[in-house]
């Protein structure tokens, strides 16, 4: 049911519950169109929706990630149009919707809506020759998915206000120092396969236990530090009323292996 056709995209699972999607848009670098978007959704509601698929892993080519949104698609846009359609915000969907963990593996350039993508991702890991950056100063805009915000998070509000005001890119080396990726690899296929490997070893375990972790961290960008730690305790405290609970403990104290019921 996940393997379906699409125009833009490559669908598939490599590994035991892992859904891996390919953005596949070669002439035009993976710029971002509404078609593009549109089945991409689909895509991350499909894994999203699969009871098999544990954790997802999201790709471009070697060149590129995403070179941004469609600037052909945008030069005509008018204020109008974008407000009144509420342009981007089918975008935010990818985020607000998805509560399985995402890895972003960016090789090339990730700029724009490209860099906003990647960091969509609950795990970002970089090529060598990744490529970061908000370069819609240049073209008389500013960042509109979420880059103002997420980078200034992710690297802080001195470098971010540099890369967004200046345009230029960052690099796989500046973004592993400056903690924008998790982990920057030698090759372009390390960093693929790094990817996979991790959402296999997320996809391992109790998709319940996943899913609260991945929620407790992400409240953390939105509450303060106490708030945070009492959301976080009420979490916890809920999954002892699951079955994976009583499984990994009961496994741990037999010296077994858990098999995970996801209930
Ligand atoms: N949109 C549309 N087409 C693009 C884009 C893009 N963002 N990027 C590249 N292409 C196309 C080029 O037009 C070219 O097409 P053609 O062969 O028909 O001329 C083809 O891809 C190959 O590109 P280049 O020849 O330019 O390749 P180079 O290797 O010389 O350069 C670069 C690569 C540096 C990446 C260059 O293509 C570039 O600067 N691209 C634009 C980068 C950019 O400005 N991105 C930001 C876009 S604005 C944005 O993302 C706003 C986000 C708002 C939220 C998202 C809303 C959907």
């Amino acid at each position: 049911a996940t393997e379906k056709t699409y125009e833009h995209l490559r669908v598939s699972t490599p590994k035991a519950g892992v859904g891996f999607i390919e953005l596949n848009r070669p002439k035009a670098l993976n710029a971002l169109c509404t078609p593009l978007i549109l089945e991409l959704n689909q895509a991350l509601r499909d894994f999203q929706a699969a009871k098999s698929i544990g954790a997802i892993v999201l790709t471009g080519s070697e060149k590129a990630f995403a070179a941004g949104a469609d600037i052909k698609e945008m030069q005509n846009l008018t204020f109008s149009d974008a407000y009144g359609k509420d342009f981007i915000e089918s975008w935010s969907d990818l985020v607000t919707f998805l509560k399985k963990p995402l890895i972003t593996a960016v090789n090339g350039y990730a700029l724009g809506g490209g860099c906003e993508l990647a960091m969509m991702g609950d795990i970002i890991y970089a090529g060598p020759k990744a490529t970061f950056g908000q370069p819609e100063i240049k073209l008389g805009v500013i960042p509109g998915a979420g880059g103002s915000q997420r980078l200034t998070k992710a690297i802080g509000k001195a470098r971010a206000m540099e890369t967004i005001l200046t345009g230029d890119v960052i690099s796989a080396k500046q973004a592993g120092d400056w903690g924008l990726v998790a982990k920057v690899f030698e090759t372009p296929e390390e960093c693929v396969d790094g990817a996979l490997a991790t959402a296999a070893k997320i996809a391992s375990y109790s998709q319940i236990a996943v899913k609260a972790a991945k929620e407790v961290v992400n409240k953390s960008q939105d509450l303060g530090i106490r708030e945070g730690v009492e959301y976080e305790r009420r979490v916890f405290h809920g999954l002892f009323g699951s079955q994976d609970q009583k499984i990994g403990m009961t496994a741990f104290a037999a010296k077994d292996k858990p098999k995970w019921t996801n209930q």
